[in-house]
């Protein structure tokens, strides 16, 4: 028999450290705060009972591969490949795995699976849960630990970097850092969060119904694009005249109104959707911490307004369900949640009104555009670090 070549060598004694294994991370739906966390606004989401599982074993053969059960592409690629991204899903895993190299961790040769049933393409953080599961579960298996946030910021920074989209913090927060039964408010500046249990007061008794118009959103793709540059030219037009402003998580209606002369009316109206929105988090927190199903759910419909005519992020479909929600027996508010141009809306909904409400929002639906509505229960779950707490470096 002849001898193990030296690579193999290496990949068996690097191998003996790495732990294979299961590591999860689940999807989220937002409640408030949409648009806000690529301009250090507020959010507050909660993960859901939807999970990406990341699956890893080692390989013998010196190589990272890559496969999923929901998705065709398989990929395998060198433990130096720097190549750029080549389309695709594995484009998420490898975006993570270059982070983690790019921190000088060593991450022996894997096969990695990705299963799971986030919803694809709904505006469910589907590719913030590949992310995040992906980076738990290299942390997991090479033994390495990092520190809650920077698990986050690193899955941001492989959207942002390797996959290209501009998106914020908010999906890979939240499907990191989630605390079951509670919603994850968040300052995106400053990355400060906070818990708050959602099942108080009147809110005890409703349940949180997300539903799925079918219409594929994607922020790989143009309008999330187009709609990030309008905001940021905007922003720089405020920071101009403002300097005393970091960004529109610190500005007021006053102040984007003193410079509404100095920006396209697109920017404008978008600044202006982002900084009302801000502050619906704010008082979303106040009517969360207070029990008030009935002050939070109008928050969701000035939310949605402000999407459909300021942000203009809304399609028809989604326009449809969060109108025809408001219409239904014990619904309290409903608005288009995620990056928009399709995906799902949330309804906040009397729990002994849920069955109806569904069946009667998707019949309605059915009826106007001739599609299958799904409609998810969701309950609030935990994130990917109180999932598995072994990868989180604790400061003492
Ligand atoms: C997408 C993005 F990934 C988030 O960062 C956020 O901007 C959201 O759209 C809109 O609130 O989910």
């Amino acid at each position: 028999m002849s001898e193990p070549s030296a690579a193999t060598q290496n990949a068996l004694q690097t191998n003996a450290r790495s732990k294979a294994g299961s590591w999860s991370a689940p999807g989220r739906v937002n409640l408030l705060g949409e648009h806000t966390d690529y301009t250090g606004g507020f959010v507050l989401p909660m993960a859901i009972n939807f999970a990406t599982t990341a699956t890893i074993t080692p390989a013998d053969d010196d190589q990272y591969h890559f496969d999923s059960a929901s998705f065709p592409e398989r990929r395998t690629q060198s433990r130096d490949d720097r190549s750029p991204k080549q389309g695709g899903w594995a484009d998420y895993p490898t975006g993570v795995l270059r982070q983690m190299q790019a921190l000088g961790l060593d991450i022996a040769p894997f096969i990695l699976h990705i299963d799971g049933n986030v919803p694809l393409g709904a505006g469910l953080s589907s590719s913030a849960s590949i992310e995040v599961a992906t980076a738990v579960a290299l942390l997991g298996f090479s033994g390495h630990k990092l520190p809650l946030e920077e698990i986050a910021v690193l899955c941001r920074r492989a959207e942002n970097q390797y996959v290209g989209a501009p998106s914020g913090i908010m999906d890979q927060f939240v499907s990191t850092a989630a605390k079951a039964g509670h919603a994850l408010l968040l300052n995106t500046r400053t990355l400060a969060y906070e818990h708050l249990p959602i099942a108080t007061g009147t809110l005890a008794t409703t349940r949180v119904v997300v539903t799925n118009s079918m219409v594929k959103h994607s922020i790989a793709s143009g309008e999330y694009s187009v709609r990030y540059r309008q905001v940021m030219d905007g922003q720089q037009a405020l920071r101009e005249q403002f300097p005393e402003v970091e960004d529109l998580g610190g500005a007021t209606l006053e102040q984007l109104a003193a410079c509404e002369d100095k920006m396209s009316t697109e920017s404008y109206k978008r600044c202006r959707h982002i900084i009302s929105e801000n502050g619906r988090v704010r008082e979303a927190r106040v009517a969360m911490t207070a029990g008030d199903a009935a002050a939070f759910g109008k928050l969701m419909v000035s939310s949605h307004a402000s999407q459909r005519d300021d942000f203009e992020c809304s399609v028809a479909e989604t326009d449809f369900l969060a109108d025809t929600a408001l219409t239904l027996e014990g619904c309290y508010g409903a608005r288009l949640t995620g990056g928009g141009f399709g995906g799902c809306t949330v309804s906040l909904v009397e729990a002994k009104n849920v069955p109806a409400f569904v069946t009667a929002l998707q019949a309605a639906y059915r009826e106007r555009f001739g599609i299958e509505a799904p409609c998810y229960v969701c309950e609030a779950v935990d994130g990917a670090v109180a999932r598995h707490p072994e990868v989180v470096e604790v400061a003492l």
